[in-house]
């Protein structure tokens, strides 16, 4: 953090302030990781803080600590206006564009120009609506960011062994258990000192990864077993249709990962897997890759969506075959830095 975000930062939390922390919708385990543990801050220094999801969030992270105060827009949507009515400050975490919270963008613009909103995220491309801009593309995680921003505006100190308990989970799954290559010495310095705060790694592994229903393993192998892959522009790609979600009887955040099988083929650098959402009429996308070949770029130019270079996410209208037939007619585009 630069000493003019601190020092705008310092000023806004000088005075008692109503704090209203969102994170993005489907949020995952960096966006609920830093939105507790800034929460768990802001509220022990004495300020009046709520954190309001726009929709629910994946099991494998409900035993967070203070995950019991979140309030879902959807599922409360009269108490989660009321606060962002009330508010005087807001903070965005883990995006850095209105559109990526779904119905609650339209209450939050409403907010912009009238109180003050603070980003902190490390995704590309951020706009403009927040007057404190903490944005940093080589960041492993929001988390790592949140623990900057504490030690930053104050002291590590204040990080409790909740907030290091959050901030770790949202490092260990932002960087696919500290293998991506946003994670660096500083990274790995600041998961030692987590855990020396009392962050209960070898749990948290267990209590985010160990957590498969039969129902889910058996809809992995499904998956697994759809997998198509194209060795001239090594890439595979997975389906995954409405019918075959019924038959596993799917729940959210059951696919979760699922895209990251793909790239453990050898020779194999880009992974997608294309989900049927019947009730939203689209197929959803993630696309993760290893090395230069920036999914990003690709999710924007033909996907509607983006994200990092090596993992994003989009979204298609055609039908799932389709989709699938269009993705793979656009893989020639690709060749120079996709064939072997
Ligand atoms: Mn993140």
């Amino acid at each position: 953090m630069n000493s003019e975000t601190i020092n705008a930062v310092k000023e806004l939390l000088s005075r008692p302030q109503k704090i209203v922390i969102v994170p993005h919708k489907n949020p995952d385990g960096d966006a609920i990781g830093s939105a507790l543990a800034l929460w768990h801050y802001l509220t022990g220094i004495g300020q009046e803080t709520s954190v309001i999801v726009p929709n629910d969030y994946p099991k494998f992270l409900k035993w967070m600590p203070g995950c019991g105060s979140i309030i879902n827009f959807e599922r409360e949507n009269t108490q989660a206006k009321e606060k962002i009515d009330g508010s005087t400050l807001i903070f965005t975490l883990d995006f850095n564009h209105l559109g990526r919270i779904g119905q609650m963008e339209k209450p939050l613009q409403e907010k912009v120009g009238q109180i003050p909103f603070v980003m902190i995220d490390h995704h590309q491309a951020p706009s403009d609506y927040a007057e404190v801009m903490y944005s940093d593309v080589n960041m492993s995680s929001t988390c790592q960011m949140v623990y900057n921003f504490i030690e930053s505006i104050d002291t590590v100190d204040k990080v409790t062994p909740e907030i290091a308990n959050c901030l770790y989970t949202g490092i260990m799954t932002d960087t696919g258990s500290f293998k991506f290559r946003s994670t660096n010495g500083r990274t790995h310095r600041i998961v030692a000192d987590l855990i020396d705060r009392g962050a209960e790694n070898t749990e948290i592994h267990h209590r985010v990864f160990d957590t498969n229903t039969p129902e889910r393993l058996r809809l992995l192998g499904c998956a697994l077993n759809n997998l198509v892959i194209l060795k001239e522009y090594r890439t595979a790609y997975i389906t995954l249709s409405q019918q075959e979600l019924d038959a596993h009887n799917f729940q959210k955040g059951d696919t979760e990962g699922f895209v990251n099988y793909g790239l453990t083929l050898e020779d194999v650098i880009f992974a997608v897997i294309f989900i049927e959402n019947k009730e939203e009429g689209i197929i959803k996308i993630s696309l993760r890759s290893i090395g230069d070949f920036s999914v990003n770029e690709f999710a924007r130019n033909h996907f509607d969506g983006g994200g990092h270079n090596n993992a994003a996410g989009g979204r298609s209208e055609l039908s799932l075959e389709d989709t699938a037939t269009h993705f793979e007619s656009l893989l020639k585009n690709y060749q120079a830095q996709l064939r072997p």
